[in-house]
């Protein structure tokens, strides 16, 4: 008999409601959950093949230890015990930061993970955390710290009230209007708004298919939006068009804004932007008069050395004109769970990075310094890892100096479903959980949506009999290493009474785990519209439950900085910002005359799902997208197979001739080049395409937020075989499997 599941897809933050109908255990079908009242309408391909993980060929199905050169299956007990005393006495060696842990973008999807990941990494004591953020969205927490008091105090945009969208960066026709943000079917709903007369600009240095439908189109340079945008913020404040009851009431720091846009020279920035000066101009006009604007940031914005001065000062301009709090403009939503007092809570303890002695960024180091991390002796050196949900090999800059790094560790343990390109060295892969296989409750993203709304995500289907969540991995881990977990005194003996109990009374529900903080965390919940949400009301919401409308007014009294202002002008970014302006304007070093931009792809996430039957690559991620203008004077055609290099490494992939990359600028997808191994099998691994990222110099990074030149270093492109003179043509799918691994050897 068929049964059908309400539940959410957990890939990305858009949360898209789905129906599962599962027959015999199994999902056969997953579909849109089109009664979810709030999230269903991004539903795309990767919700859609959501079951082929749950059955990828390659899963991970046991604990799995490395033996020689092979993998042999085990049972948990023995992978527990260890992995506990190899830590120990890794511990006992160099102490707790001789352990690190580095987690990936779907740990966020799952709040049992992440809280007790760290509940573990307390219990250990170590300061050598490591996190996708930056790769991802550091910018911004840096710049919602400094300026709104939390780095976890981000806007939220209200879509459907907005007259003029200024989209920077973000590509939300393919990657769903999400960041630290979501707004379900955002970009339909740009669409919609632009019908009815709405104006959407979008800066890109790439025509994406977010810039061919608006009506206007910047072709930035790369990595310099800071400049297009201080321009703004100059224009406006000179010509007075800000906001100013919200510029002497809400914000302070005007006056020292004034300072640094009274030194700059507009003509200057055009140029370091490569935008005419009367465009930005037009833009920086419109944007601060019209009725209702918003100014959007992503990850184009912040993946550059000049990334957060950027993401600044487009906070600042929806500041400075009154966007703040107001309809159509950027809002910020409480959620039902104040989830910037939890994370003061659960912070980590400040900490300066051994080796380069920087500050962590939101709880964590930056991945461009987990290698010399590893590398380096001396106490503190990271001898043991846990990669936790991440591919960071290929999803980090510099993949072939942190694959080196992690083959010289004492103990490499990876949790994922299969085993990736960053997990070729481990010593223990250990099975997860889909998230068709387990029940969350996301209370801690409830403030990134654009209304107030709630879902229980419970499972489908049941896991493998041997795949853990990591919640219960690192419960595990803790009590094995008679660590207290959440370094609380007395914790671990309250797990192991309530383990007895459940067993004893055969009633599940009573032993410790993510259920208990679920009922806790709804119990302990705020009001949303003046009412009280129940535990057993979520349960009577299966398509989840918008919790009333959106709330304004709240933003003010949410304010985190002491003096409950926004600050638009915190010195250190003045400071960085002076620094930039006072560097020659950009130009590319010799020998590497293009600058490397980026895309996502609609059917892969960074760097999985990609390699799954019913998302069959189309050739992306085997491709180099050259302007014909710049191919022409190189020789290269279509097809041509082409080398392209930087100072730090060199991969070769078949040339597209197109002109969506503005001149000088060339694009590679990332995550691609990921094998995926076959540990119980042994055989050949799956590869698609080429790891763009070994191209990204780590050593480099935005000193603010930590994060690599990602989507702007400069690489050299030069034909290897015209496709005319090419005796076969390799179709994608049988891509020289070493061809990754002689790309690490470059
Ligand atoms: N050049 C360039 N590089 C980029 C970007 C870019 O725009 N340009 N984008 C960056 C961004 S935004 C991000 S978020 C990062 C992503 O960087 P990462 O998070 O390090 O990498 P992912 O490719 O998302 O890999 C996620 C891994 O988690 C596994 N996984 C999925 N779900 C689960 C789960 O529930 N439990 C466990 N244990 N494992 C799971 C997957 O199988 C996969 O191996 O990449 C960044 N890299
Ligand atoms: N299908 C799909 N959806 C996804 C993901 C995925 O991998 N696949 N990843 C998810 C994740 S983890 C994230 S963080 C979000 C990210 O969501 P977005 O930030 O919207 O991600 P992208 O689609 O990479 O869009 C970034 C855009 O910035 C442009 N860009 C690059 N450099 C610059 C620059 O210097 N200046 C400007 N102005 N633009 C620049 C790129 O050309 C690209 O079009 O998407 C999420 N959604
Ligand atoms: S991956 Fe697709 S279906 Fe899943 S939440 Fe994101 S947009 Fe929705
Ligand atoms: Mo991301």
């Amino acid at each position: 008999m068929a049964r059908t599941v309400h539940t959410f897809c957990r890939y990305c933050l858009a949360a898209c409601g789905v129906d599962v109908t599962v027959e015999d255990g199994r999902v056969v079908k997953i579909s849109p959950d089109k009664q979810n009242p709030h999230s269903w309408r991004d539903f795309c391909a990767k919700g859609r093949t959501a079951h082929q993980v749950v059955e990828h060929p390659r899963r991970l199905l046991a604990p799995m230890k490395r033996v020689g050169e092979r993998y042999v299956e085990t049972g948990w007990d023995e992978a527990i015990s260890d992995i506990a005393a190899r830590l120990n006495a890794v511990i006992e060696d160099g102490g707790p930061d001789a352990v690190a842990a580095y987690y990936g973008n779907p740990a966020g999807y799952s709040s049992s993970n992440l809280m007790f990941m760290n509940g573990w990494l307390d219990a250990v004591g170590t300061h050598n955390r490591y996190a996708v953020g930056s790769v991802d969205q550091n910018a911004l927490h840096v710049v919602a710290e400094k300026m709104y008091g939390s780095s976890l105090m981000v806007p939220v945009s209200d879509v459907d009230n907005c007259d003029y969208f200024v989209i920077v960066g973000a590509n939300p026709a393919v990657s769903a209007w999400n960041w630290l943000e979501s707004v379900p079917g955002g970009w339909r709903r740009t669409l919609a708004r632009q019908q009815q007369g709405a104006t959407v600009v979008v800066v890109d240095p790439v025509r994406t298919e977010t810039a061919e439908r608006a009506d206007i189109h910047v072709a930035v340079r790369p990595g310099q939006d800071w400049a297009l945008l201080l321009a703004m913020v100059t224009i406006i404040l000179d010509e007075g068009l800000y906001h100013r009851g919200d510029c002497a009431d809400l914000a302070t720091g005007v006056d020292r804004l004034r300072g640094l846009t009274a030194d700059v020279d507009l003509a200057d920035l055009a140029r370091r932007c490569d935008v005419p000066l009367a465009v930005i101009t037009d833009v920086a006009r419109d944007f601060a008069t019209a009725e209702r604007a918003m100014l959007v940031t992503r990850t184009g914005v912040s993946l550059h050395l000049g990334g957060t001065v950027a993401e600044w000062l487009g906070q600042v301009l929806n500041v400075i004109t009154g966007r703040m709090d107001r309809p159509g403009g950027r809002r910020f939503e409480a959620g039902y769970v104040d989830a910037l007092r939890l994370a003061d809570l659960a912070g980590a303890t400040p900490h300066r990075s051994r080796l380069r002695g920087r500050d962590m960024v939101a709880g964590a180091h930056a991945l461009s310094e987990l290698p010399d991390e590893i590398t380096t002796p001396g106490r503190g050196q990271v001898r043991a890892m846990v990669i936790n949900s991440g591919n960071p090999v290929v999803s980090g800059p510099d993949g072939a100096k942190l694959d080196h790094a992690l083959s010289t560790l004492d103990l490499l343990v990876a949790i994922d479903f299969v085993q990736r390109e960053s997990h070729r060295h481990a010593h223990w892969l250990l099975p997860a959980v889909h998230w068709l296989e387990r029940d969350d409750l996301l209370a801690f993203t409830s403030s990134l949506h654009d209304e107030p709304y709630v879902q229980y995500g419970v499972r489908a289907v049941d896991p493998p009999i041997l795949a853990r969540e990591e919640w219960r991995i690192f419960t595990d881990l803790a009590l094995a290493m008679k660590r207290p977990l959440f370094g609380a005194r007395g914790l671990n003996a309250v797990v192991a009474t309530s383990r007895r109990l459940a067993r004893l009374t055969r009633r599940p529900a009573l032993e410790f785990g993510p259920y208990w903080i679920h009922r806790l965390l709804i119990a302990t919940s705020r009001k949303v519209n003046g009412r009280k949400i129940r535990w057993r009301d979520v349960l009577d919401h299966p398509h989840g439950w918008v919790l009333g409308p959106r709330e304004f007014g709240r933003f003010r009294d949410a304010l985190r900085t002491d003096d409950k202002t926004v600050h638009v002008a915190p010195p250190e970014f003045v400071a960085r910002a002076r620094e930039l302006l006072s560097q020659a304007p950009p130009s590319p070093p010799d020998g590497y005359p293009f600058q490397l931009a980026n895309r996502r792809h609609r059917h892969s996430m960074n760097s999985w799902l990609n390699e799954l039957p019913g998302l069959h690559p189309s050739g992306k991620g085997t491709q180099v997208v050259i302007h014909p203008e710049d191919a022409r004077p190189l020789g290269i055609d279509a097809g041509d197979t082409v080398r392209v290099s930087s100072a730090v490494g060199a991969v070769e992939l078949t040339a597209a001739v197109d002109g969506q990359p503005r001149r000088g600028v060339v694009i590679i997808d990332h995550g691609w080049g990921s094998r995926v191994f076959d540990p119980a099998g042994g055989s050949e691994p799956l590869s698609y395409g080429v790891n763009r990222n070994l191209l990204v110099d780590g050593a480099q990074v935005d000193p603010l937020s930590q994060t690599a030149a990602l989507n702007s270093s400069y690489v050299n492109v030069e034909i290897v075989e015209s496709d005319s003179s090419a005796e076969r043509r390799r179709p994608h799918s049988e891509v020289d499997p070493d061809a990754h691994a002689r790309g690490l050897e470059d």
